[in-house]
């Protein structure tokens, strides 16, 4: 990591899904030491606290299926301003979820400083759902999609601008849950993806390298933001998720991926999310994060 200074943003955000509890996520992810583990690789760390979220009521957008957009969209501001902020102070931004929809918010703040963004998103899901293909109305379906200025103006124009990041310079890793109308936008817009096939046909060590090859060589993006689901590992490993897909990604996968992506020196930002702690195991999922995290910030046995 070229930054020494580290900025945790709390997002306890739960009105992007159905299921309760995912708002303790960053509680969770804290009380599992995640800023001791960074200061002992000799980073800074400060914790910024948490992005207030407001009260939903459920309500389902009129002409549209999106549930919660109007505290969705204010939450996703107020944070992206603050990764913004933060970023524009030299301090490298680690968000903490929450549900997926708050990387709308992250990407808004993360890209309006560079001009050709690469994102990974490491996920079960292809979150790149809008209102017409979405089959819940759940909007942690929709990020990626948001991002790459597609679905509901209030989504694409956090921040007052789209798109946050242009559909090639994406590389999503771990999917294995995507629906037919994602799956239609990835060949429509050169998305690169490593589906668990891809995982288990190459190997993690040889994902990686493409991936960075890829972003780096191919799409000479000047910083990559890592979006994390803790959903894209299999559940055996971290139970605490709202929507647990089989055969995925391991702990020693994943282990290795933070550990190349900190070799390769290339994460500029990165975000832990959908940490659910009342569907977890004794806060083992949070745990995996916050190990995962320790390789992302260069954690070695030797
Ligand atoms: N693709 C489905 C399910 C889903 C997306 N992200 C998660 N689950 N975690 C949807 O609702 O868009
Ligand atoms: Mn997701
Ligand atoms: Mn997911």
């Amino acid at each position: 990591m070229n930054k020494k200074n580290v900025s945790i943003i709390g997002v306890p955000m739960d009105h992007g899904q159905n299921r309760r509890g995912v708002d303790m996520g960053p509680s969770a992810i804290r009380y599992a030491g995640v800023v001791e583990r960074i200061e002992d690789l000799g980073y800074t760390v400060k914790d910024e606290g948490d992005i207030q979220i407001g009260q939903a009521d459920g309500s389902v957008e009129e002409h549209t299926n999106l549930r919660n957009l109007k505290v969705i969209t204010e939450a996703t501001e107020a944070l992206g301003a603050k990764v913004f902020e933060v970023a524009e102070a030299g301090n490298f931004p680690l968000v903490l979820g929450g549900d997926h929809s708050i990387a709308i918010g992250t990407l808004a703040g993360i890209s309006e400083r560079h001009e050709n963004l690469g994102v990974i998103w490491y996920d079960a899901h292809a979150d790149m759902n809008t209102s017409d293909t979405s089959p819940s109305g759940n909007i942690h379906g929709m990020p990626l999609a948001a991002s790459f200025g597609l679905g509901h103006e209030q989504l694409t124009h956090i921040r007052g601008y789209s798109p946050k990041v242009k559909p090639e310079n994406i590389v999503i890793i771990g999917a294995r849950s995507v629906d037919p109308g994602e799956r239609e936008l990835i060949k429509e817009r050169g998305i690169r993806v490593y589906s668990m096939h891809e995982i288990d046909k190459m190997g993690m060590n040889a994902v990686i390298a493409d991936a960075i090859q890829y972003l780096k060589e191919e799409r000479r993006t000047d910083a990559v933001h890592l979006s994390l689901d803790l959903d894209g590992i299999d559940p055996l490993y971290t139970p605490g998720v709202g929507t647990p897909v089989p055969g995925g990604i391991t702990y020693r996968e994943s282990h290795l991926a933070m550990e190349l992506l900190f070799d390769a020196g290339i994460i500029t930002s990165a975000e832990f999310v959908e940490v659910n702690p009342i569907l977890d195991e004794k806060n083992r999922t949070a745990d995996v994060a916050v190990a995962l995290i320790g390789s992302l910030f260069g954690e070695k046995l030797v």
